[in-house]
């Protein structure tokens, strides 16, 4: 993959954050997602990619556009994987509440885990803790690593994980151990990678969240030198097929960064919708004006690029037709 690809691929996630941002606390997630989906469809064709939609909006049957097996860009350019998630928290938007952006991961074809849609189960570190924690272990235990590692006070560490009832468990044990939690309400791509920025304040990232957006993760935190590890949580029968079926002979098997991104390079880019833990959202300005927040970074490389851009809006006429 040619270095001009990440800024490329940059403008895809600015123009499908751009489509979603007037969808902000209108309470319409479909349509903010909708919005955000046909644009960054859109602006896929012009990206210099032979490219497949390994992760996206849905199997084919059930997504009209980004479906799994789409074949995207401009058809020149090198054959790559393409993992997606035009608006990674559409309540997050449709409520007006942080941390929604745009994602989008590329990578040389074959190297991204094609992540069924159901849970996984998730730790995700920065680049102070990578390597030096288990999921398999009890919290406990990988609390007290973490604290040690960071020369913290257990009390002084900060844990992000989804509010939801299946995690009762995981936040009594929390809890008990005493470190303080930061409750996302969604968007478990910003929370994963969050670690991974020491201005976010969070050192660890744990809890069940969305297979894709794990991958997601994956992607940013080899650009960032951070960790996830990750676990399939199939419920039933037919998730435990869907994971044999893409070559998974034990769902359960513990997933390390090399099983879902492999070893060679990948490009990760992301837009800020809202404001969220490192990016800035959408800003509206005068005159027609938009200003959005981006991060593009590449393993090959690790460079980290910040993006500020300043969008003139009628000179996006994707935008128009949404
Ligand atoms: C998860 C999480 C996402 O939606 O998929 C969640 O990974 C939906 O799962 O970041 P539940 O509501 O069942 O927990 C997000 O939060 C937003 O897409
Ligand atoms: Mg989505
Ligand atoms: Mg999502």
């Amino acid at each position: 993959m040619e270095r001009e690809l990440a800024l490329e691929i940059v403008r895809v996630t600015e123009l499908a954050a751009l489509a979603a941002a007037p969808w902000m606390g209108r309470g319409d997630k479909h349509r903010a997602d909708e919005a955000a989906t046909n644009a960054m469809r859109g602006m896929l064709d012009s990206v210099s990619i032979r490219g497949t939609v390994v992760i996206g909006e849905g199997e084919m049957d059930e997504a009209p556009m980004l479906y799994i097996g789409e074949v995207v860009g401009s058809l020149q350019g090198p054959e790559v994987d393409v993992a997606v998630d035009p608006l990674e928290g559409t309540e997050l938007v449709a409520r007006g509440l942080n941390n929604a952006m745009a994602v989008i991961a590329v990578a040389p074809k074959g190297r991204l885990l094609h992540a069924p849609d159901m849970y996984m189960e998730k730790l995700a570190v920065g680049p102070a803790l990578a390597g030096k924690l288990r999921l398999e272990d009890p919290i406990r235990t990988t609390v007290e690593k973490a604290a040690l590692a960071l020369h913290k006070q257990v009390s002084d560490l900060t844990v992000m994980l989804l509010d939801r009832a299946r995690h009762a468990e995981l936040i009594r044990s929390l809890r008990e151990v005493g470190v303080r939690i930061k409750f996302l309400s969604d968007g478990d791509v910003a929370g994963a990678i969050a670690p991974a920025f020491p201005e976010a304040g969070i050192d660890l990232y744990v809890g069940s969240g969305g297979a894709p957006e794990g991958v997601l993760a994956a992607a940013a935190l080899k650009c960032l030198g951070g960790e996830i590890q990750g676990r399939l949580m199939p419920l039933n029968e037919e998730q435990e097929q869907r994971c044999r079926a893409m070559g998974l002979s034990d769902p359960r098997k513990l997933l390390r960064m090399e099983d879902m991104i492999g070893n060679d390079d990948v490009i990760f880019a992301a837009t800020g919708v809202t404001p969220g833990e490192f990016l800035g959202g959408v800003s509206m300005l005068p005159d027609q004006r938009a200003e959005t927040h981006s991060i593009v970074m590449r393993v090959k490389t690790r460079t980290i690029r910040y993006i500020k851009s300043q969008h003139y809006l009628p000179n996006k006429p994707i935008l128009g037709q949404l």
